[in-house]
């Protein structure tokens, strides 16, 4: 038996193969685990709850019957579905975390995250996501009608990728610093994040012993998750229509 970890789905309406590699994935991979882990950026966006689109009706769907599986779903908001809130949880099943969740699994202790708040060198992101999470913008930005929730995020997006092209590699990874501190932090051995789109595991020393870090790829072309069981913790990129 497994628990798996996945995140950075980026699910919306203008890719269906990544939805269907998803759905697959839930009724195939995700339905043998003992429970599934959703690190964040499900969906590409999430402007709010009431939002109607069908996908997200599927998604719900998919995500509930994989509950009644037994299997249950937890999930962390990423920088694109912060607004993700206790209505769609409640539709899908999934069970939201904190920012941090701490774990202990076959043995690891571990800590999950989404990521985002590890690229501490990012400042005008930094201060982009405090302005975003103070609760009374995003109360006034979800009382507004849906098609201009649309256009803002559209703006922010489009924003986001002009900004992302003119930063370095480095200022958009995790800084190491803030890793080790978390991991101490939290007393674990093990972390798994996304956000990054850099699939990898880093072996890494910190104060307390040795740590790793494990980072889950984009479902851009292929799924990627971390699957953790007595056989340890793998990070596996698979083929969308896989079983295994
Ligand atoms: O997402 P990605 O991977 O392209 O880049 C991220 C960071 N960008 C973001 C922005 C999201 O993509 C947009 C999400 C829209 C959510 C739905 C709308 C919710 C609105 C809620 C209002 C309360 O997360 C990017 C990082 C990158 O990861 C790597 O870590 O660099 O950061 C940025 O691009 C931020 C820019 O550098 C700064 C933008 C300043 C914009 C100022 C406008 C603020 C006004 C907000 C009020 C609505």
């Amino acid at each position: 038996m497994s628990t798996l970890f996945v995140g950075d789905i980026h699910l919306n309406e203008q890719e269906p193969a990544i939805t269907a590699g998803f759905l697959h994935f839930l009724r195939h991979q995700a339905a043998k685990a003992d429970a599934l882990y959703i690190l964040g950026d499900l969906f590409e966006v999430w402007i709010g709850d009431d939002d109607p689109a069908p996908l997200h009706q599927m998604i719900a769907g998919a995500l509930s019957e994989l509950n009644r599986k037994g299997v249950p779903c937890y999930f962390i908001h990423g920088n694109r579905d912060f607004l993700l809130g206790r209505r769609f949880a409640a539709a899908s099943g999934m069970t939201l975390l904190p920012e941090l969740q701490r774990l202990t699994l076959e043995g690891h202790r571990i800590v999950t995250l989404h990521g985002d708040t590890l690229c501490i060198d990012d400042d005008a992101y930094q201060r982009f996501r405090r302005r975003v999470h103070q609760k009374w913008l995003q109360r006034l930005f979800l009382a507004l009608p849906l098609t201009w929730r649309l256009r803002i995020a559209g703006k922010l997006r489009a924003n986001s990728s002009r900004a992302n092209s003119g930063k370095s590699a480095e200022i958009m990874d995790v800084n190491p610093g803030a890793v080790i501190r978390t991991l101490v932090a939290m007393e674990v051995d093990w972390m798994i994040h996304g956000h990054t789109h850099r699939p990898a595991v880093h072996r890494l020393v910190t104060p307390a012993g040795e740590a790793h870090r494990a980072v889950l790829g984009a479902w851009h072309h292929q799924g990627s998750m971390v699957r953790v069981s007595a056989d340890g913790i793998e990070l596996i990129e698979f083929p969308f229509g896989s079983t295994d």
